[in-house]
């Protein structure tokens, strides 16, 4: 058994200092203590030995396996070194290339729009929801007080269906809905998709809108006046607005609310149609009628309701002159938010 663990001794002994790569060495190492070495061979054999030479020859085993485990790992030093060393010596960086380019896309500009109105609105208290593109004629016109002979619902306005159904033609439908499942307080902005048959530059079959809402026990033409003041002073800066009376079937009294021209500062130019005012939204006291059609009170509940269509603020804000460009997916176009 000595012999034998002396030939193991020799042969190990050999491999490691022959090992010529670290990656050599990791190999020779498993071969010399792993599982399967002829180490562990050894240890099993010491069963058949006499007893009481047993434990001078695991002694024995011991040291030899734990000097050639010394001898590996300086070996494995070694040739780590070695090997850094000259790969430190042969690959060469240039420091002064340029980097590999990471192309990062940016927001559709309408996106960008309708994330910075909720933003705005949403710091004072604006829940944001989604409603459904398909809604039925009650909870399009009907509910909000368009009666059937009413202009809006012209065959060359709105997309029917079939005779029940519609493509929403504003937003509106999802806060009738959302009255009708929850009691006032309600505070919610609700921005989407919607539809009208309708092209031209300034007119897009498909646009966005946002519409807000808010329902509760006393509401005041004063609070709409401060909400939408504090909105269009956040999203244009500190600018003239004002408040001209309108007509809308689902608010009563109505108004419009233009801002002084962000183009020409009043002076008059073609944007503004030469009057010096941008009309950028809509707004009014919701019509007891519409209360009426969700089950509330009007005796009990007052709010204010508004409507931005945010294509033309995005418009507005970027300059943009042509509607379509939104919808072509020019990436120099959008490359430009
Ligand atoms: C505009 C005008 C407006 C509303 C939208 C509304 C919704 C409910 C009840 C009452 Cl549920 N009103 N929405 C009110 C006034 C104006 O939009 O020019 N939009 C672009």
């Amino acid at each position: 058994m000595k012999t034998q663990l002396e030939s193991i001794q020799k042969f190990s002994h050999d491999s490691i200092l022959g090992a010529k790569t670290s990656i050599d060495l990791d190999l020779v190492k498993s071969r010399t203590l792993g599982k399967s070495s002829d180490f562990n061979g050894l240890m099993k054999m010491l069963a058949t030995i006499p007893k009481e030479e047993r434990p001078e020859m695991g002694k024995l085993i011991n040291t030899v396996k734990n000097e050639l485990e010394i001898l590996i790992n300086k070996k494995q030093k070694d040739l780590l070194k070695s090997e850094r060393e000259s790969s430190l010596a042969t690959q060469k960086i240039d420091s002064s290339l340029p980097g590999v380019e990471f192309p990062v896309g940016t927001k559709h500009p309408i996106t960008q729009t309708i994330e910075r109105i909720t933003e705005i609105l949403g710091r004072i208290g604006f829940d944001t929801k989604e409603g459904t593109e398909i809604e039925t004629d009650f909870y399009n016109f009907e509910a909000l007080n368009i009666k059937e002979d009413h202009p809006a619902r012209d065959m060359h306005d709105t997309f029917y269906l079939n005779t029940d159904h519609v493509l929403r033609t504003h937003t509106s439908p999802a806060q009738i809905h959302e009255m009708e499942s929850n009691s006032p307080p309600i505070k919610i902005i609700v921005p989407g998709q919607v539809f009208r048959c309708d092209s031209d530059v300034t007119h897009s079959p498909v646009f966005h809108q946002i519409e807000g809402l808010y329902v509760n026990k006393k509401v005041s033409f004063a609070e709409l006046k401060g909400t939408l003041s504090f909105f269009i002073n956040e999203l244009f800066g500190t600018t003239p607005i004002r408040f001209r009376p309108s007509y809308f079937p689902f608010t009563e009294p109505s108004s419009e609310i233009d801002v002084q021209c962000v183009m020409c500062q009043g002076k008059g130019c073609n944007v503004c149609g030469h009057t010096g005012w941008l009309e950028i939204l809509g707004a009014g006291m919701v019509n007891r009628e519409v209360f009426k059609s969700v089950g509330y009170n009007p005796d009990e509940v007052q709010g204010f309701a508004f409507g931005v269509g945010v294509e033309r603020i995005a418009m507005l804000m970027h300059g943009i002159n042509d509607i379509r460009l939104f919808y072509e997916n020019d990436r120099r176009f959008l490359e430009q938010f």
